[in-house]
């Protein structure tokens, strides 16, 4: 606990889980976002920025260790609000970490970056990704970035592949994709202290049917606490009528705009 960390997406779901959340495990946290955020506690900072704003982001990292990254468009959208928000805001973010020397980057990346895996399949560390949209687009760019500057430049990045991260599931599909608010915190905990150059990770819970074997977190010192089954009963029976979504892992990301061929998608 000798971090001074930056919160990105701080007005966020996520954000104000982790803000309370990595209180104990940082001895500074700036906390930052486009939108406005409650005012700060002990040995927390507000800075409202758009990750748009090259030169802000510069400002925004002076003197941090270690960047949470969870801002930016957290859904689908067109290009004007993904290119700015995800791509460029990615650039800026690792950019300005390399010129203020950031020892490490914990980046929430999305099980949308891999949407368009069939169900059947069970992912690791080592699947390439499978975009189901502009947005799951971006964050396989921002894996990918990761990769650049962890080698390049030596910026430690933890990749968290993120499935549905709410208070509870609420369909059958969170029963595989489920990720508990605790198990996020854990997460992003072993991302500041672990030990690792780049690597990928899946946001989940413990989860009996999850698709994805997280074997690496398990190796980084990962022990989830929560299981989505405890919810089976209640959400067991809540599924799509709509033939593409059950399909994939990406689930209702795929569907809109779809005008390809299932049986050629293996
Ligand atoms: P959210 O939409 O509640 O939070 C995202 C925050 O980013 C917002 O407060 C928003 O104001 C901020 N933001 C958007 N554009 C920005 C910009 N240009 N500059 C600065 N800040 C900007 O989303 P949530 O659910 O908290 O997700 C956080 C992160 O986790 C996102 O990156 C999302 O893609 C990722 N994630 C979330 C999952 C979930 O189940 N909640 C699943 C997979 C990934
Ligand atoms: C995500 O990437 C989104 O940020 C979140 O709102 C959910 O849609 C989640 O994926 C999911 O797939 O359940």
């Amino acid at each position: 606990m000798a971090k001074r960390v930056l919160l990105t997406g701080a007005a966020g779901a996520l954000g104000q889980v982790l803000r309370t959340g990595l209180a104990r495990h940082a001895s500074f946290l700036r906390l930052s976002d486009i939108a406005p955020m409650a005012p700060p506690g002990p040995n927390e900072e507000i800075v409202q920025a758009d990750l748009a704003d090259g030169p802000a982001l510069v400002k925004l990292t002076e003197g941090i260790d270690a960047i949470v990254h969870f801002g930016g468009r957290s859904i689908e959208a067109n290009w004007d609000v993904i290119l700015p928000s995800n791509i460029a805001g990615m650039i800026n973010l690792y950019e300005a970490a390399r010129v203020n020397g950031v020892e490490r980057i914990i980046f929430a990346s999305s099980n949308h970056a891999i949407g368009f895996h069939r169900r059947e399949t069970r992912l690791d560390h080592h699947s390439p990704p499978r975009p189901d949209t502009r947005y799951g687009l971006s964050k396989a760019f921002g894996e990918d970035i990761g990769v650049f500057y962890a080698y390049k430049f030596g910026i430690r990045s933890l990749v968290l592949r993120i499935g549905s991260c709410f208070p509870k599931p609420t369909n059958a599909r969170m029963l595989s994709t489920w990720l508990s608010y605790p198990d996020l915190v854990q997460l992003v905990e072993m991302g500041l202290t672990a030990d690792y150059l780049f690597e990928i990770v899946y946001g989940v819970s413990g989860n009996t049917r999850s698709w994805w074997d997280n074997s690496n977190a398990e190796r980084l010192g990962y022990r989830p606490l929560d299981n989505a089954e405890r919810f089976a009963g209640e959400v067991g029976q809540i599924i799509s009528s709509d033939p593409i979504e059950e399909q994939f892992q990406g689930g209702s990301y795929t569907t809109p705009e779809f005008v390809g061929d299932l049986n050629r998608i293996p």
